[in-house]
């Protein structure tokens, strides 16, 4: 007999969605373990702990909704949560709910495989350990498998070096490690979301700064502020509103997009509104903009004129402003990192910026970074170069399906889905906030918890049914991966390069595909309880 643990359910990643999903399965009376590649809970928030790290989310909007106690017990401290206290809240979550005593920390599963005979899967993780289930459900996350650049020489240097999603960790607090920057030659590799919030805690201490650009992004102001205790008790005496409003946004968020057009206002009256914009915290100014800003080329051209005249108002030095605006893309068609004082920095003395598009990279070395006009020595070097975004977390795992078939192989042009949930030939297997699922834009736990309840009703429906496994059509995948790809064709994130489409330097095997879905959360929810209510149409369930 043999002596593989046996569950029915195993969920791989126990971060913001495999917390809330062990929680559900285990309320519906299911048998489920988690395992976990890290050492405790939390997931984005655990791995990324690099200083300035912080939400680009109104932090009440973030937070789960499911259990009304926990919303009045948590007090948020910041409108945008900086990680420490991110990490603090998830550490009460567990230990409320007592999730931690059905999680496997420290257990990275590298291999899944569909045994068809006992219609189950068996995974195996990197320690050699074994556990079988009738269904595994992934929520591995959309940026966690981590990108290093494919530069020359990346393991000589000998100072400190490391990935941002790799910072150590504060052994006696929620937050990364002081690793004494202050005063020191530091240098970072990438100007993305993490890299701008890392640059900004750098340069206040490092003796001098060198920042490594390949593409600037047009960053915009967070505006971040201290919730005092009255906000705070307003914010929970209002939680309902708040997430009745991000469940009506196309990205739950509580902004949404005002349906007018940039053409139907004066000159006057637009420049007044992006400048009101402009001074309101978080992401209003990208997706609570004229919506026509993020489809038409005309539209978005006169916001990204607007944006690129904000940079150099902040920038002294108008040359070192021009290197700081994109000129590939307009604002908002790839992500947009929020800062506080990122275009300031570099009017200080201790901050140097190298366009890497003039003096590219040859090599790192033992003493820091040569360029092909010098050496750059350094004490300290971070990558912030991102993630093998959205598929990686899945790639890196090997997994089996029906009659032998890879998962990597059925993506290898491009993720094929159902509802960003499942694929034929993966029997029992459910991709929460997979690629092409409606999770992947959005104010993310919102749309997790959408995706962990439909999974819920779909275990309680195929216990109290007897019904034991479920595959979608390949009709209802191909359809779907269409409908994917048709309902970005509007939108201006397919027309430039970035993680969204799947385009990683570092990667150029990655197949140039839109990875996200982006008709909106409010239509992907009410696709999936469409299907849902017609007894699950598009998947063969027996
Ligand atoms: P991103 O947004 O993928 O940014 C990575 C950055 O690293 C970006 O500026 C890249 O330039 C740069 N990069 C990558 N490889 C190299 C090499 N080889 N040399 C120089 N520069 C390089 O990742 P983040 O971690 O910042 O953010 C990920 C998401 O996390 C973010 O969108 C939020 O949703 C949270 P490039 O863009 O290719 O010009």
């Amino acid at each position: 007999m043999s002596t593989t643990p046996q569950y029915d359910a195993i969920i791989i990643g126990a971060g913001i969605a495999g917390m809330y999903q062990l929680y559900r399965l285990r309320e519906l009376g299911l048998k489920v373990r988690v395992f976990e590649h890290g050492s405790d809970v939390g997931g984005t928030w655990y791995w990324n702990r690099y200083p300035g790290c912080r939400f680009d989310s109104e932090s009440y909007t973030y937070g789960y909704s499911w259990s009304k106690e926990l919303l009045q017990e948590w007090n948020w401290k910041e409108h945008f949560s900086p990680q420490p206290d991110t990490m603090e809240y998830l550490d009460l979550v567990a230990r409320k709910f007592d999730l931690r005593k059905d999680i496997t920390f420290n257990a990275r599963v590298s291999k899944a495989t569909y045994d068809e005979a006992a219609n189950e899967w068996e995974i195996e993780t990197e320690n050699g350990e074994r556990a079988r289930a009738r269904f595994l459900i992934t929520a591995v996350g959309v940026l966690s498998a981590t990108q290093m650049p494919r530069i020359p020489g990346v393991d000589k240097f000998k100072g400190i070096s490391f990935h941002t999603s790799r910072w150590p960790k504060d052994e006696k607090g929620f937050g990364g490690k002081d690793i004494g920057m202050k005063g020191k030659r530091v240098g970072v590799i990438g100007t993305g979301a993490t890299g701008v919030q890392l640059i900004q805690e750098a340069a206040k201490v490092a003796g001098h700064l060198t920042v490594f650009q390949l593409a600037p992004e047009f960053c915009a102001p967070l505006r971040n502020a201290p919730i005092t205790d009255d906000e705070m008790a307003h914010i929970k005496e209002n939680y309902p509103e708040i997430f009745k409003k991000c469940r009506e946004s196309s990205a739950g968020f509580m902004h949404n997009f005002v349906m007018k057009s940039v053409f139907e206002v004066s000159d006057e009256e637009r420049e007044a509104f992006f400048e009101y914009l402009y001074n309101r915290p978080g992401f209003e100014k990208w997706l609570g903009n004229y919506v026509d800003t993020m489809i038409d080329p005309r539209a978005n051209a006169l916001l990204t004129d607007f944006m690129a005249r904000k940079i150099r108002s902040r920038v002294k030095d108008p040359v070192l402003a021009e290197k700081l605006i994109p000129k590939n893309h307009g604002f908002g068609m790839r992500r947009v990192p929020m800062d506080t004082n990122y275009y300031e920095v570099y009017n200080q003395d201790n901050v140097t910026l190298v366009d890497l598009r003039e003096t590219p990279i040859e090599t790192i070395t033992e003493k820091g970074v040569k360029t092909s006009d010098k050496e750059h020595e350094l004490d300290i070097l971070i990558y912030a170069t991102g993630f093998d975004a959205v598929t990686g977390s899945f790639t890196r795992i090997d997994i089996t399906g029906v009659g032998g078939k890879k998962l990597k192989d059925k993506w290898a042009d491009g993720p094929v889905t159902y509802l960003g949930i499942g694929g034929h030939d993966f029997p029992n297997f459910l991709t929460l906030v997979g690629p092409h699922n409606g999770a992947t834009f959005c104010n993310i736990p919102r749309c997790i918890e959408q995706n962990v309840e439909w999974v819920s009703d779909l275990m309680k429906y195929m216990r109290d049914k007897k019904l034991t496994r479920i595959e979608p059509t390949v009709k209802a995948e191909n359809e779907w991966t269409e409908h994917v790809a048709e309902s970005s064709q509007n939108s201006l994130f397919t027309k430039t390069d970035s993680w969204f489409m799947g385009v990683n330097i570092n990667m150029p095997e990655k197949k140039r595909a839109f990875l996200l879905y982006a008709g909106g959360a409010p239509a992907y929810k009410a696709k999936c309880d469409e299907v849902a209510a017609k007894g699950y149409e598009g998947f063969e369930v027996r």
